[in-house]
C-alpha cells in the first residue's frame, strides 16, 4: 500500500467511526482529514493538509470551487489523518476547535497554548464579499504581506491588496506593486502562525488598526479559502508557506553577479561603451539591461533598427567581455493591425487578447500607444506568449524583464484596465469560464511572468530561465525574481528597500532587489555609495535609474566613490560560492536569502538595538548598517551571541553589543561563530573561471559547519557538487572534516586555501578533498 493510500484509508476509517455532534445552532461533523461545521447554509470545512497546515474553506450553500492560482492541486488536496474530538480534531501538532454557537475557530498546540483564535463576529458576509475577524493579542507582531511599505511590524496598520503601478511610492503608499495575501503573526504562547488568504480579488488586511484587539481580513469577492500555517518558529511558517505555494528555483549563477541598468541605454553603442567602461574600470559585472528604448516605438519583441540593428552581434560583442543582456518585454502588445507586427498578428489570429464585455478587443494606451493585452490566465494564451521569446533567445539574450504587469494603463484614473474586462480562465482547478478583471487583476502579473518562464523553459528545456517581474501574487516566486519598482533616491528609500526585501523574503520571495541608488530623483554621491555597499549583500544586485535621473553607474561620482563601490562589488564576487549555496538551500527549504536577524536567531526579536537596517544573508553573515544611514552618529549593533567575528578583519568579538561609528567606506558585517564560508578568487564576471584555490574561512565555534554547492550555473539538470564540511577543536588543533563529495561536477580548484580565524590565524593551502577526510591544522 502506498503511504498516500494508507493515509487516505486511515482518515476514512476515523471519519466513519464518528457521528455528527448536533448543537443548539451549528453541527460539527468529522470529515476525512478534518471537520466541518454547518449552520443553515453556511459551511466551514477545516482540513489538515499536514500536521501543521490547515486549509479552511467556507461556503454558502456549497464550498467554493477547489481551484487556486497559488497552490498546486497536489498540495491543496493533501490531508493527514486526524483524531476527532468533541468540538473538532487534533493533528500530531495542533488542536482545532470549532464553536457551533458562535461559528468560531480556534487553534492551539497540543499543550493547549493558543496559536490563533477567531474574534467575535468571526465571519461576516457582505454581498459577494466577506470579512473574517481574528483576535490580535497583546504582544503579537505581524510580518510579511509581500512588498508592502509602512512599518516592518505591521501591527496597528491596515493594507489593501490590489496590484498597482506605484511610481514614486513612499513609505505610506498602499497598495503597491504586489499582492501577497499572507502574513505571519508571532508572539503568542503557541508560537508563530501564518495566514494565507487564497483569494485573488481585491482584499484587505487590518492588523489592529480599526480595533486594537482584532485582525480583520476581507475581500470584495471570491472564495473564503485560507490556510493557517503553524510554526512554532517564524522559520517553520515561512518554510511551510513555501511548501504550499512553491519554492523559488535557484537562478542562474550569472544573475547573482552585479547588473547594470538604465532607463534606457539608448543604443547598442552606448551598451558597448558601458561594457567597456565596466571592464576598463575593473568593475566586476555580469549583466547590462535593455530597457524599453531598444525597441521599435516601444513595441515588445521588436528592435529599433537604427539604434539596435543587430542584437545578436551585440550579444556576441559584450559576451566576449563576460557580459550578458537582459531585455525588457512588456506585456502590452501594440495595437497594430495590418502593419506586419508579428506579436499583434499572431495574437489576434490566435484570439489571445482580452476583450470588453461586448466581445470587442480591449484597446488602451500604454508605451506603444494603443495596445492590446494577452489573456495570461488562459493556458493557450500563455503558451502563445512564451513562443514570442524565440527570436530574442536565439539571438542570445540571456534573461527577460516583465514590467508594467499590474497591469499599468495610461490615461485612466484607475491606472489599470476596467474591472469588467473579460478574461477566460482555465487550469489550476478552475472549470473553463470567463472571469472579470476584478477577479484576475491581482494574479495577472504573476501569470505574465509564468507565461514568460514557461515559454523560456519550452524554448531551452535545460536552461534555468531568468525572469524579473514587477507585479506578482503568492506563489510567483516559482517563476520570477522581482524588484521593488520605482523607488526614489532618498535615505528613507534605502531603508525602505532593506525592509521590502526582508518582508518579501518572509512572503516566500527570496530573490528580490531594489534599484540602486533609487530610480527617481538622483542620489547624492554618499547615498549612492552607501546603497552600493548594502546592495552588494542583497539578493539581486542591480543598479538602475530613470531616464530623467542623473546617470548612476558606479563611476559617476569620481574615483574615490568608485573605489569604495568597487571594493564592495568585488566582495560580492568573492562571496559568490557562499551566496550560491545559500540560494540552493533556499530552493530546497523556502528560506529567504536575506533574512531578519530573528529568523535564525529568535532571541534577536528582543535585542536592545534598532535593527531596521540589520539582516543576515543566509544563516552565517550578519550585515548591520546604521538605522540612520544618513547620520554620522555612532549606533549600537546587537549580535545574536557573544563571540561573533568581524567579517572584514576576522577578529572574534568579545561583546554581544557593540558601538559603531559610521564612516562612508565601511559597512559592518559579522560572521557566526561556527561558520565555514566558501569564497573564491576575484573574477570580473561569472563567465571567468576563478584562478587559484577555493578559499575556506573557518570561524571556530559551536555547530561548526558549512556546505559547498557548485554546478555549471545554468543547467536545470546536470552534474552538481555538494559537500558538507565541519570542524571540531581537538587538543591537537582544529580538525576539518570533509564529508564525501556528492555529485560529479568537476570544480575549478585543485587546492583549498584554509584560513582558521583563531587569534593568530592559521592559514594553510591543502589539496582538494573530494573524499571523506579529516585534516587537522594547528
Ligand atoms: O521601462 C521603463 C521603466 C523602467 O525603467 C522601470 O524600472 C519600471 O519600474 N518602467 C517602469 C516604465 C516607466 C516608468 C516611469
Amino acid at each position: 500500500m502506498t503511504p498516500r493510500l494508507r493515509r487516505a484509508l486511515a482518515a476514512a476509517l476515523i471519519s466513519s467511526s464518528l457521528h455528527a455532534v448536533a448543537t443548539a445552532q451549528g453541527t460539527i461533523s468529522p470529515v476525512a482529514g478534518g471537520a466541518e461545521l454547518r449552520d443553515g447554509s453556511t459551511q466551514i470545512r477545516v482540513i489538515a493538509i499536514t500536521d501543521n497546515i490547515l486549509r479552511i474553506r467556507v461556503g454558502r450553500g456549497a464550498l467554493p470551487e477547489d481551484a487556486s492560482w497559488a497552490v498546486a492541486e497536489a498540495e491543496r488536496r493533501r490531508s493527514v489523518p486526524v483524531s476527532p474530538t468533541a468540538n473538532g480534531f487534533t493533528t500530531r501538532s495542533l488542536a482545532v476547535a470549532l464553536n457551533p454557537q458562535t461559528m468560531q475557530l480556534s487553534v492551539s498546540d497540543l499543550q493547549g497554548r493558543p496559536i490563533i483564535a477567531d474574534a467575535s463576529d468571526a465571519l461576516r458576509f457582505d454581498g459577494k464579499g466577506f470579512a473574517l475577524r481574528k483576535a490580535l493579542s497583546a504582544g503579537e507582531h505581524i510580518f510579511a504581506l509581500g512588498d508592502k511599505t509602512g512599518n516592518f511590524d505591521r501591527r496597528g496598520e491596515s493594507f489593501v491588496d490590489w496590484t498597482t503601478d506605484a511610481w514614486g511610492f513612499q513609505r505610506d503608499t498602499d497598495p503597491v506593486y504586489k499582492s501577497i495575501p499572507f502574513y505571519i503573526a508571532s508572539g503568542r504562547a503557541g508560537g508563530a502562525y501564518g495566514l494565507f488568504l487564497d483569494n485573488s480579488w481585491r482584499s484587505w488586511f487590518d492588523f489592529g488598526h480599526r480595533d486594537a484587539k482584532t485582525i480583520e481580513i476581507g475581500s470584495e469577492g471570491g472564495p473564503i479559502d485560507y490556510y493557517i500555517i503553524a510554526g512554532p518558529a517564524v522559520r517553520d511558517v515561512v518554510r511551510r508557506y513555501s511548501d504550499l505555494t512553491g519554492k523559488a528555483p535557484l537562478p542562474p549563477l550569472w544573475s547573482l553577479g552585479f547588473q547594470q541598468s538604465r532607463y534606457s541605454y539608448m543604443s547598442a553603442d552606448e551598451v558597448r561603451q558601458i561594457a567597456t567602461r565596466l571592464r576598463s574600470d575593473r568593475i566586476p559585472a555580469d549583466v547590462i539591461w535593455l530597457d524599453i528604448d531598444y525597441q521599435d516605438r516601444n513595441r515588445p519583441f521588436s528592435t529599433n533598427r537604427t539604434t539596435y540593428s543587430d542584437i545578436k552581434g551585440l550579444v556576441r560583442e559584450v559576451g566576449a567581455q563576460g557580459i550578458k543582456l537582459v531585455a525588457i518585454t512588456d506585456l502590452h502588445v501594440a495595437y497594430a493591425p495590418d502593419q506586419g507586427y508579428a506579436p499583434y498578428d499572431s495574437g489576434a489570429a490566435g484570439d489571445h487578447f482580452l476583450k470588453k464585455p461586448g466581445g470587442t478587443t480591449y484597446v488602451a494606451p500604454v508605451w506603444p500607444g494603443p495596445s492590446v493585452f494577452p489573456d495570461f490566465t488562459r493556458t493557450a494564451s500563455r503558451a502563445w506568449w512564451g513562443s514570442l521569446y524565440k527570436k530574442l533567445t536565439d539571438d542570445g539574450v540571456a534573461g527577460f524583464w516583465n514590467d508594467m504587469n499590474e497591469p499599468a494603463i495610461f490615461e485612466t484614473p484607475t491606472k489599470t484596465m476596467p474591472l469588467d474586462t473579460v478574461h477566460r480562465i482555465d487550469g489550476n482547478g478552475f472549470a473553463p469560464r470567463t472571469a472579470t478583471h476584478a477577479e484576475v487583476h491581482n494574479v495577472f502579473g504573476m501569470e505574465n511572468s509564468r507565461a514568460t518562464y514557461e515559454g523560456l523553459l519550452r524554448l531551452r528545456p535545460n536552461v534555468r530561465p531568468f525572469v524579473m517581474t514587477r507585479a506578482t501574487f503568492a506563489g510567483g516566486q516559482k517563476y520570477a525574481v522581482t524588484w521593488t519598482g520605482d523607488n526614489s533616491s532618498t535615505w528613507d528609500h534605502l531603508k525602505l528597500a532593506v525592509q521590502q526585501m526582508l518582508t518579501l523574503g518572509l512572503s516566500g520571495v527570496p530573490w528580490s532587489g531594489a534599484d540602486i541608488p533609487g530610480f527617481i530623483g538622483g542620489a547624492s554621491p554618499e547615498l549612492a555609495t552607501r546603497w552600493f555597499e548594502i546592495g552588494a549583500f542583497t539578493p539581486i544586485f542591480r543598479a538602475h535609474a530613470a531616464n530623467d535621473a542623473p546617470r548612476a553607474e558606479p563611476w559617476v561620482d569620481g574615483p574615490d566613490h568608485l573605489a569604495i563601490r568597487r571594493r564592495f562589488i568585488e566582495e560580492r564576487y568573492r562571496l559568490l560560492p557562499y551566496l550560491y549555496a545559500v540560494g540552493e538551500q533556499s530552493a530546497r527549504t523556502g528560506d529567504p536569502v536575506m533574512r531578519p536577524t530573528f529568523y535564525d536567531y529568535p532571541q534577536m526579536a528582543a535585542a536592545p538595538c534598532n535593527q531596521s537596517m540589520a539582516f543576515t544573508v543566509g544563516r552565517d553573515l550578519l550585515v548591520a548598517a546604521s538605522p540612520q544611514p544618513d547620520s554620522a552618529r555612532a549606533y549600537d549593533i546587537c549580535l545574536p551571541a557573544n563571540g561573533w567575528y568581524d567579517y572584514w578583519t576576522g577578529a572574534q568579538l568579545t561583546a554581544q553589543k557593540i558601538k559603531e561609528t559610521p564612516t562612508l567606506d565601511r559597512l559592518p558585517v559579522f560572521v557566526r561563530p561556527g561558520a565555514i564560508i566558501a569564497k573564491q578568487p576575484l573574477i570580473q564576471s561569472t563567465t571567468e573561471t576563478p584562478k587559484g584555490a577555493l578559499q575556506l574561512d573557518i570561524y571556530p565555534g559551536e555547530d561548526c559547519s558549512g556546505e559547498l554547492f557548485f554546478d555549471d550555473g545554468v543547467s536545470i539538470s546536470g552534474p552538481s557538487l555538494r559537500q558538507a564540511i565541519s570542524c571540531t577543536m581537538t587538543t591537537r588543533g582544529i580538525a576539518l572534516h570533509f564529508a564525501a563529495r556528492r555529485g560529479s561536477f568537476r570544480p575549478w580548484w585543485k587546492q583549498i586555501a584554509v584560513t582558521v580565524h583563531t587569534p593568530t590565524p592559521i592559514t594553510r593551502t591543502i589539496t582538494d578533498q573530494p573524499r571523506a577526510a579529516t585534516i587537522t591544522l594547528q
